[in-house]
């Protein structure tokens, strides 16, 4: 596959309602879209950063920079036998994972069409539906998450994870228990505790949790190892685990007992299937985190989400969970049975609505 030209969007898409977690509120979700063009085929590629680095130190901006000034030059007019090549092309870039991911992604999707095969075909996928939960973010009140959980298990999700932060935890957490004893529930605390705050966290091992995710830094696996020590929950790990070698040595030390796995944080889609094998191989038990992504990120996490590995529910919602109006012609919807359909088209499966992907778009860039 050789690439002769790239389209680089900056766009910022409004939110239905404000997501909260222990990083901010956000009203809109900005991304950057990636087009690229190659022997009469058509690929695309999100980047999951956003405008501010709360997540993480990436950004819209940062990611624009280190695309167009480092990895765009680096593989523009390139044959590229395989996408799975990218990751060694790209590896003299230190960082910027989400940057590298949209990149790769770009070309898996030109690889598929190429082949005349869906995403989730050439990577192994065994199911047609994918097992999806629903993230909710921080609300006024513990009347206020019950209620708001109460609207998402009316509309069929059958696993709900809740954003949580110091002084809003255990009686949210508990709220949700109590309204609804036999839920699948989970805590994300996108690294807003500290090992001190032990005691506090054991309340949880009470309520019959899924997992706690992420309680602490992101750049800490011992003291993680240290909590998960004290706790009888499984901790899981998002923004500490950054490669397969973070995902083994977190595993082997006993800093996490679960993995979420998002291709955006961890450079791509290749590392990404090294992580599943990795947790396949151990029976570890692993899930598709989200990133709010557009309908272009949601049918790549749907192909990688139909792998054998991953055995929990993931964080894919519907398209209208964040959007009314998405830049995918598809729309993704949930079935009754809390699963949302692995797109079948060739590569991602999904065509650009060019009318709302103009509306969105903040600048472009052509390259060359
Ligand atoms: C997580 N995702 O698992 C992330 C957090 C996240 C679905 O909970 C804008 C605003 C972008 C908030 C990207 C979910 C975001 C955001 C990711 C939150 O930790
Ligand atoms: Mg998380």
């Amino acid at each position: 596959m050789k690439i002769t030209r790239f389209v680089l969007r900056h766009l910022r898409m409004p939110l239905r309602t404000p997501f909260e977690t222990s990083f901010g509120r956000a009203s809109a979700r900005e991304c950057l879209l990636l087009e690229a063009h190659s022997e009469g085929l058509t690929g695309y590629g999100e980047c999951v950063a956003d405008a501010e680095p709360g997540y993480s130190y990436e950004t819209t901006q940062t990611a624009w920079h280190i695309l167009r000034d480092f990895l765009i030059p680096a593989v523009l007019e390139q044959e590229i036998p395989h996408p799975q090549e990218i990751p060694h092309r790209l590896s003299h870039v230190r960082g910027h994972p989400m940057a590298k991911a949209a990149l790769e992604m770009v070309y898996w999707d030109l690889w598929g069409k190429r082949e005349e095969r869906s995403l989730a075909e050439i990577l192994g996928g065994k199911r047609s539906h994918v097992p999806v939960g629903v993230s909710v973010g921080l609300q006024e009140s513990p009347t206020a998450l019950v209620k708001t959980v109460a609207s998402y298990l009316q509309q069929g999700y059958r696993r709900v994870k809740i954003k949580i932060k110091p002084g809003r935890d255990i009686e949210e957490a508990q709220a949700v228990r109590r309204a609804f004893p036999d839920l699948l529930l989970q805590v994300d605390a996108n690294s807003a505790y500290r090992l001190e705050d032990a005691p506090h966290l054991r309340r949880l091992d009470d309520l019959n949790l899924l997992l706690i995710e992420q309680p602490l830094a992101e750049d800490d696996l011992w003291d993680h190892r240290a909590l998960q020590e004290q706790l009888r929950t499984p901790l899981c790990l998002d923004e500490s685990i950054l490669s397969a070698r973070h995902a083994r040595q977190a595993l082997e030390m006993g800093a996490c007992r679960i993995i979420n796995l998002k291709m955006g944080r961890v450079g791509g889609l290749s590392e990404a299937l090294a992580i599943h094998q990795l947790c396949r191989e151990r029976g570890v038990p692993l899930w598709c985190g989200g990133m709010l992504e557009t309908g272009v990120g949601r049918a790549a996490n749907l192909a990688l989400a139909s792998l054998p590995g991953f055995t929990l529910p993931g964080d894919i919602s519907a398209t209208e969970r964040y959007y009314e109006q998405d830049i995918t012609q598809e729309r993704f919807t949930l079935e009754p049975d809390s699963t949302i359909a692995v797109p079948t088209a060739p590569g991602l499966g999904v065509t650009l609505e060019r009318r709302a992907l103009e509306s969105f778009t903040l600048n472009t860039l052509t390259i060359p």
